[in-house]
């Protein structure tokens, strides 16, 4: 008896179901021919439950939340321009209560532009963007509204010998330019700019000793960074152009005339920083003679010079 009434159950659940998807797309139950068949009732149940559950709690108390402690994770060593994973699975609440998660950066370097995608995912991956040290802080809320927080520290050190990073602060085009040995702008493969992003320095049959930009940020705000993984002895001249805005060497046409951004300029030695340079840039065409650098003495002479030039590619 109890398998015919599961058995209706289940054909009453089949109806239901492709009544879903019928070609009328209606929800009613269609009307049932009659047939004049007599109905027989169902027997009762020879077999009721003879011992029902006396008082089922109607409403059982839910499970309340636990304490919520906050992990986020260990701090990490990298590099800059590398993307790193932070992940709070560590967190837990002590009564297994489900959590939530807010990320937020609590502090970065001052040329950092780094923000964070997905600050809500137990899990993000930020874009370490300059060298320098990083804190990030991820809060767990249970579902009770208890919070715990903990915080992770990032630090990014480049692992080259020399490192050169440029940032600035407008959204503009400014260019990153390291020449050898008193190499002219512009002239590759001396100079190491966007038009030239290896330069034949040193030997000629050793490459740890060229040269390299990263790449060429035509919007704003950086880093452009020049790096080389072991350099020969000589003096290196770091320089900074302005190129214009969004790679097109002027800035009339969106800008009415170029806007002035304060370029940042930082120079590495195995990962310590040497040296901070900072100065403005008014218009296009400025070139900031920024510092000589003498490897491998790694002496400094801060040059701090401005001038212009018409020139905009390599030659
Ligand atoms: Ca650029
Ligand atoms: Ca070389």
């Amino acid at each position: 008896m109890r398998l015919v009434s599961m058995m209706s159950l289940s054909l009453l659940a089949a109806c239901a179901s492709e009544q879903k998807f019928n070609e009328f797309g209606e929800h009613n139950v269609p009307p049932v021919e009659d047939t004049g068949t007599e109905v027989i009732p169902d027997e009762p149940d020879p077999d009721p439950d003879p011992d029902p559950d006396p008082d089922p709690d109607p409403d059982p108390d839910p499970v309340s939340c636990g304490t919520v402690t906050a992990d986020a994770g260990p701090d990490q060593l990298t590099q800059p321009l590398q993307t790193v994973t932070l992940s709070a699975l560590g967190s837990m609440d002590s009564n297994g209560c489900a959590l939530s998660y807010s990320w937020r950066v609590t502090s970065k370097p001052s040329d950092s532009s780094l923000f964070l995608l997905f600050a809500n995912n137990r899990e993000v991956r930020p874009w370490i963007d300059v060298a320098g040290s990083y804190e990030f802080e991820v809060a767990a809320v249970n579902t009770d509204g208890s919070r715990s927080t903990d915080r992770v520290v990032v630090e990014a050190e480049p692992s080259q010998d020399f490192y050169v990073q440029l940032t600035w602060d407008e959204a503009v085009d400014l260019d990153l330019h390291v020449q050898k040995d008193g190499g002219a702008l512009f002239d590759a493969p001396y100079d190491v700019c966007y038009c030239n992003k290896v330069g034949e320095w040193g030997s000629p049959s050793v490459t740890d000793d060229n040269g390299s930009l990263d790449w060429d940020m035509i919007s704003g705000y950086g880093p452009e960074t020049m790096t080389v993984l072991a350099p020969a002895s000589g003096t290196y001249n770091v320089k900074v152009h302005y190129y214009g805005i969004d790679a097109s060497p002027d800035c009339g046409d969106s800008w009415g005339s170029c806007p002035s951004t304060t370029a940042t300029v930082k120079v590495y030695d195995h990962g310590t920083l040497l040296q901070t340079f900072t100065h403005d840039l008014h218009d296009q065409g400025d070139v900031w003679y920024v510092a000589d650098i003498a490897w491998p003495s790694l002496g400094i002479a801060a040059v701090g010079s401005m001038s212009s030039t018409t020139q905009t590619g390599c030659y």
